[in-house]
């Protein structure tokens, strides 16, 4: 279904990606003493023009709103393990989001360097080419933040506050590792593209299409369309992080088909009414 839309994009999936893709790391954030500080300031937000960085590439891989991320509970991918082999002075640009809600963004540094604070405060996209541009207007496609200097032995974590900037502290917050999200389900997916590290976030409590009361935990589903583009995201690690993140010996050309060849499990925005038609 997903390889009629997207011929040639997943041809390499299943040869370049063999191994494991995030590297074990010892350092971890502990996901229950992670908590939300109010009093983080939304570092400066940098437009393109100021960084040079060009989002366009990067916007293919956003999904079609309310479409399911195809098979998201099978990727391989471990997106808990943002592992720095290399220092580097790290970046991150919003991409898109479709979302309603007013979601944040933080991150968390533990092993050489230990810090955390907010990525993004109001996650609302604004102008042309925003997925959710349904209020808000905080950030324009591409917009960055610089979050400083990680020493090489610095693992990344980042967390989603969903409708935070709302809810505050009412709010639900979803992490890499599904277990310990509040739904026990996975939110978060990430990729190698190029050299960056995209980054997707699924806002919505529970399971797909679930409403209702969870039982489990009295948490109320949210009809989710577990579509993954609730914000979407580049990390800035650096291209020596990232391929060996990817366990990829050789840089470019190969990072950038791995990248492709993951991705293609998403569909490509711009088909996204042939898509919604096969599923
Ligand atoms: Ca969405
Ligand atoms: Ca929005
Ligand atoms: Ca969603």
């Amino acid at each position: 279904m997903i390889k009629k839309c997207l011929p040639g994009l997943i041809f390499t999936a299943t040869t370049v990606f063999t191994g494991p893709f995030w590297q074990i790391n010892s350092a971890s954030a502990d996901p229950f003493s992670f908590r939300w500080n109010n009093s983080w300031q939304q570092p400066q937000i940098l437009p393109r023009e100021t960084t040079g960085f060009d989002d366009t590439f990067f916007q293919q891989y956003v999904q079609a709103e309310r479409v399911a991320l195809p098979n998201s509970q099978q990727l391989e991918l471990d997106p808990s393990k943002l592992f720095l082999k290399y220092s580097h002075n790290v970046s991150v640009y919003f991409i898109n989001e479709g979302a309603k809600y007013r979601n944040q963004l933080a991150y968390t540094a533990t092993g050489a360097t230990n810090r955390s604070g907010l990525v993004f405060n109001d996650i609302s996209c604004r102008g042309r080419g925003c997925v959710g541009d349904w209020g808000g207007g905080a950030l324009r496609l591409g917009d960055g933040v610089n979050l400083g200097n990680f020493a090489a032995g610095t693992k990344l974590d980042f967390w989603l506050r969903a409708d935070g900037w709302r809810l505050g502290d009412s709010a639900n917050i979803y992490g890499s590792q599904a277990s310990f999200n509040p739904d026990g389900l996975q939110h978060m997916v990430a990729y190698a593209v190029r050299d960056y590290i995209l980054i997707g976030f699924e806002d919505l409590y529970g399971p797909l299409g679930a409403r209702g009361i969870d039982p489990r935990t009295g948490r109320t589903n949210e009809n989710s369309d577990r579509d993954f583009n609730d914000v979407v995201f580049v990390v800035d690690v650096g291209a020596d992080n990232v391929r060996a993140l990817a366990s990829v010996p050789e840089p470019t050309t190969t990072l950038s088909v791995l990248g492709v060849g993951i991705l293609g499990m998403l569909k490509w925005r711009r088909r996204q009414n042939k898509a919604e038609k096969l599923l």
